[in-house]
């Protein structure tokens, strides 16, 4: 049995789509980040970065205690070697798919959230900000299209890399895209989408989080756009 603590959000949806897809057994412990949940000493004792998403696997490989993993990228790396499945063996294949893995992480997931923040969410509205993370998101959708012109997913068959990717292209609209755009990435999304496994882990968004639509009351921004290393020292404190 594997815990997945869990929010209804792009990073969210990458382990709830892997373990679908595996079908592997897993419990959801949703945590609640318009909350503040992230920050109860339960969740930071397995995520030390206060940001879902986390597993605690409680067999792993090999037997012994049960082994937590953070970061999505980690945790889909972790899953994949777990169960053998959506990585490539050959070593190729398997270092396309953690490349693909590692751009997502480094590069598509951190400028869309900002792309998101400055254009969705921030009440000050920059366009310097909202200029430069709407163009570097279309240049990375550049990327990824002509990564996919000539393969049907981006290390060659479906991966983990695709998993990790896919969340933040499906929302393409609030990410001020045009998906016309990109006809090869457009083709990919909708093979996506009709999977089973996909769309069952998305089923779980209305189930966790009916009210789902993003970052809206006053207090919600404060506790997660108000963020500093004090923040982490109370959560530190409270925990002692
Ligand atoms: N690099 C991290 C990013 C995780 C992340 O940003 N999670 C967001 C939700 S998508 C979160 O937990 N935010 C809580 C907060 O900002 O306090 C990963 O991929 O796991």
């Amino acid at each position: 049995m594997i815990d997945v603590h869990y929010w209804t959000t792009p990073n969210g949806h990458k382990i709830t789509i892997f373990l679908e897809e595996a079908g592997l057994q897993y419990k959801l412990f949703p945590v609640n980040i318009g909350k503040g949940e992230q920050f109860k000493a339960e969740f930071l004792a397995i995520s030390p970065n206060n940001r879902i998403p986390a597993i605690i696997d409680h067999e792993p490989a090999g037997g012994g205690k049960p082994i937590s993993v953070f970061e999505s990228g980690a945790i889909l790396l972790y899953l994949a070697d777990k169960t053998g499945k959506f990585i490539a063996k050959d070593l190729r294949g398997r270092t396309a798919t953690i490349e693909w893995l590692f751009w997502q992480m480094g590069n598509l997931g951190p400028m869309a959230g900002q792309n998101n923040h400055f254009s969705n969410y921030a009440v000050e509205k920059l366009q310097y900000a909202m200029d430069r993370y709407r163009n570097e998101v279309n240049r990375l959708y550049g990327v990824m299209n002509k990564r996919l012109a000539d393969r049907p997913y981006l290390a060659g068959d479906y991966s983990i890399a695709d998993m990790a990717c896919y969340p933040w292209v499906a929302i393409w609209e609030r990410q001020h895209q045009n998906i016309e755009d990109f006809p090869h990435i457009k083709r990919w999304l909708a093979a996506i989408k009709a999977r089973p496994a996909v769309i069952k882990a998305y089923e779980w968004t209305p189930k966790i989080n009916p009210g789902h639509g993003g970052v809206r009351t006053a207090e919600e921004r404060a506790i997660l756009f108000g963020q500093t290393s004090q923040s982490v020292a109370a959560a530190a404190q409270r925990a002692q």
